[in-house]
């Protein structure tokens, strides 16, 4: 049973940080190889992380300490095996009702399996069987669009490339991918808005910003290089405005470990200087007030406070957007994002008196069924001023997985442009299919209607990543072919097509030894540097094979997308690169010599240069009315969200240290007034209902309630866990990201017994 403690009143990070990353060392039983992998993390000649995709230090020789980095290399660095043994003494019936947790704990999957329905088991395959058996289905296919390939963002440049590259060859753009339901609403209010779809700033621009906004993201846990750049600020008196419905600890105060002082004080510093705690969904009402706070300054003293060069130069779209703002009024802005106009006009204030402002922001906006309007809102924002395109300013969308946004330069998307698949066909010679393909909710829906023969996972845990877990589960048991490559066992292993195929795969801290010898792979991070990355650790198991390796293995059994050298490809990475260059030259020109440049290069980013390639030329006001969010009586506004122990669907522990969890994560954070209301405790076990467009009750049972600093009518808890709750037809509107930070649910006592009832 999960237990509530102290050690959430102490600063972030401090010496609980360092303690932490010894013990998850040393529970992988990797301790020295774990620890000689964390010397090569981000080091000019090691392995990228494979935790966050947060910028390199700007100091390539200093390991830069990060205790949620340290956890993910020492997952992935165990010492622990899920090899055929497992499979054979565990039914795939049998691991579907272990948890998450204890799935991934079992350690690094070994060799190739394939299911075996007369024992319901995994049975060890050779690699060739079991390319021969993806082979055979995909060349049976009547139509291409019957495979989807998913990708999930740790898989490399090279190894994306390859695999869209097989894809679009068969004739398909089914590339569904986490992007879809992690930063696609940036990208397409982004691109918009701006005219590109990624973060204008670089990390340079931190040192230099006198406010930075945090909204909807919590750097503590999940990108702590971040709180260097954020604790460098505030020491030289920028100021950093925070917009969450919770008191994120490290976004209140944080000790650097480093800092041998602050660590024996157990005292940290404070961050954020103003603290928004926005109700859940309201962002965007919350945004528009601090927009027309700054237009009601200007009203006041006209030409003072507006950037009016830049706005006449560069954008257009300003007076229908100062319109609608002097049209919005305070009652409505009030009410919809839970916040008073008083605070609202400080946070105005702070961005009236900088000069140089930057905004970051993550999942607590994308995953809003407005999610597209309010990051639109927050360009707005930042053009009043000229915040774009300027040093120490600009857009930050702070990226999730460590090669999310690569993964989509080099080709993984549902839409590629038209461009892209000229210059992709003319390279290899094919005409690469030009209709749009699935994205992850269409897939869903895709597969249930039985229209899917081959589902195909580089990567990622799909079934507990997306919505509506049961309806998904479904859904992949009509596929023909179900097939996994992974680093570790998880739920999506569990739930099998006709024919199941489990593919394990080098990690990035690995060596990868091919035909021409060590290779090396790229990754972009989320301020778009690309740099090179190498694995230092021996491979988990001598079958495994590379990711690169594994698609060349099924491109030769296809004979479908005969014609390309994909051997040649796999043999030498060089060559890969070649190519992704001869199809964007524009970024990758000169690939090879530009990676050995000491911390990669930079692709640039046109809205920095203050080019728009939008559709008025111009950067553009995009204005959205406030939605109607309020819900019916009785009903609240839920989150899912990330514990400080996991990394996405990989729990790597039962606690969320600085919310003061332990032991559990079955747990939903309500206001105090909320549970009063309902005649329901602190520590009490409920049942929990979600309320969707489509008419269906999912319930989850058995979660502790815990009474918690959040606006009334707002309640949390932690993803997957929850994903039962969300219907897959509720997505955000433009980008489809389910809707997974805005759950209408209503709760009541469990039928079970409460621990301390
Ligand atoms: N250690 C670790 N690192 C990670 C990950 C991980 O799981 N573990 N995951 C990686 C991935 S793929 C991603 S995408 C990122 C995710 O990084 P985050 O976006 O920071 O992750 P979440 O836990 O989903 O947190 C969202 C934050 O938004 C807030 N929030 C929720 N709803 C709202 C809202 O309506 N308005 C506002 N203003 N805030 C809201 C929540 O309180 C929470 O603080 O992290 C990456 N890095
Ligand atoms: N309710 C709710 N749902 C969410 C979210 C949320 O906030 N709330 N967040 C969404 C977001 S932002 C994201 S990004 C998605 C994440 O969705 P995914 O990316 O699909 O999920 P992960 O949990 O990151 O995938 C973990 C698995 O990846 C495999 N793996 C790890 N490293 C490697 C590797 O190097 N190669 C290969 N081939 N496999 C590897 C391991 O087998 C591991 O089990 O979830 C989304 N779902
Ligand atoms: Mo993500």
């Amino acid at each position: 049973m999960a237990d509530t403690d102290e050690t959430a009143k102490e600063p972030a990070g401090g010496l609980a940080a360092l303690t932490a990353s010894a013990r998850s060392l040393a529970r992988e039983q990797a301790p020295l190889r774990g620890i000689r992998s964390l010397v090569r993390v981000n080091q000019p000649d090691g392995f990228d992380c494979p935790g966050c995709a947060w910028p390199e230090p700007r100091d390539p020789g200093w390991l830069e300490f990060c205790e949620n980095g340290a956890k993910a290399v020492a997952f992935e660095a165990t010492g622990k095996r899920a090899g055929p043994d497992l499979f054979a003494t565990h039914t795939v019936s049998a691991l579907r009702h272990r948890t998450d947790h204890w799935l991934e704990a079992q350690g690094r999957l070994t060799h190739p399996m394939r299911y075996d329905r007369g024992s319901d088991t995994y049975r060890p395959v050779s690699w060739d069987e079991a390319f021969a058996v993806i082979g055979a289905a995909l060349d049976a296919l009547e139509d291409p669009d019957q495979a989807v390939f998913y990708t999930s963002g740790r898989t490399s440049n090279e190894a994306a490339f390859l695999y869209q590259l097989l894809g679009r060859r068969l004739g398909t753009n089914n590339f569904p991918d986490c992007s879809n339901m992690c930063h696609e609403s940036s990208g397409v209010g982004l691109g918009e808005s701006i005219g590109i779809g990624k973060g204008t700033v670089t990390l340079e621009d931190f040192a230099q910003a006198d406010a930075i906004f945090v909204i909807g993201q919590n750097p503590g846990t999940n990108h702590p290089r971040m709180l260097t750049e954020l604790l460098a600020a505030r020491r030289r008196g920028a100021r950093i405005v925070s917009m969450n419905p919770l008191r994120e600890r490290a976004l209140v105060e944080f000790a650097h470990p480093k800092d041998a002082w602050q660590m024996l004080r157990g005292r940290g510093t404070a961050i954020s200087t103003h603290y928004l705690q926005v109700q859940v969904g309201g962002d965007l009402a919350a945004l528009k007030g601090i927009a027309k706070r700054v237009l009601e300054a200007e009203d006041l003293a006209p030409g003072t406070t507006l950037d009016h060069e830049f706005l006449a130069e560069h954008t257009s779209g300003f007076d229908d957007f100062a319109d609608d703002l002097r049209r919005t009024d305070w009652e409505t802005i009030e009410r919809a994002s839970g916040l008073t106009r008083e605070e609202l006009g400080e946070a105005a204030q702070v961005y009236l008196e900088s000069e140089r402002v930057i905004a970051c922001w993550a999942m607590g906006l994308t995953q809003q069924p407005h999610a597209v309007a309010t990051i639109q809102q927050i360009a707005n924002l930042l053009l009043l001023r000229g915040n774009v395109g300027r040093a120490g300013a600009g857009l930050c969308p702070v990226r999730g997985h460590s090669n999310v946004q690569g993964d989509r330069t080099v080709g993984i998307t549902e839409k590629p442009s038209a461009e892209f698949l000229e210059r992709l066909g003319r390279e290899f010679g094919f005409a690469p299919p030009t209709h749009r393909g699935f994205d992850t909710v269409a897939s869903i829906g895709a597969m249930a209607e039985g229209r899917v023969r081959s589902f195909m996972a580089m990567g990622g845990n799909f079934l507990a990543a997306t919505p509506d877990t049961e309806h998904t589960a479904r859904a992949l048991e009509r596929c023909g072919l179900t097939v996994h490559v992974s680093t570790k066992l998880n739920r999506s292993h569990t739930v099998v097509g006709r024919e199941a195929l489990i593919l394990p795969c080098l990690g990035r801290t690995e060596i990868d030894v091919q035909a021409s010898g060590p290779q090396r792979v790229t990754v972009e991070d989320s301020m778009s540097v690309v740099h090179a990355s190498s694995g230092r650790n021996p491979p988990a198991s001598p079958e495994l094979r590379s990711e690169p390796a594994i698609v060349a293995g099924i491109a030769r059994a296809t004979k479908r997308v005969a014609g390309i050298d994909w051997d040649g490809l796999a043999s030498d990475y060089t060559r890969i690169r070649e190519r992704i260059a001869a199809v964007l030259p524009e970024l990758f020109h000169d690939f090879e010599s530009r990676i050995g440049e000491p911390g990669g290069f930079y692709l640039g980013n046109s809205a920095r240069e203050r080019r728009w390639s939008t559709e008025t030329g111009r950067a553009r006001f995009v204005t959205s009315p406030i939605p109607d969010t309020a819900l019916p009586s009785g009903q609240l506004r839920l989150m899912t969200i990330r514990s400080h122990d996991q990394f996405n669907t990989t729990i790597y522990d039962l606690d969320d240290r600085y919310r003061g969890i332990r032991g559990g994560r079955e747990v939903i954070f309500l206001h105090a007034d909320d549970l009063a209301a309902r005649g329901l405790r602190d520590g009490q076990l409920l049942e929990v209902t979600s309320h969707f467009a489509d008419g269906k009750l999912r319930s989850v049972d058995g979660f502790r309630a815990v009474a918690y600093d959040i606006p009334r009518g707002c309640a949390a808890g932690y993803f997957p866990e929850l994903n039962p709750l969300v219907s897959v037809a509720s997505f955000a509107a433009r980008s489809r990201t389910p809707t997974s930070k805005l759950i209408p649910v209503t709760i009541r006592a469990s039928s079970q017994p409460s621990p301390r009832a």
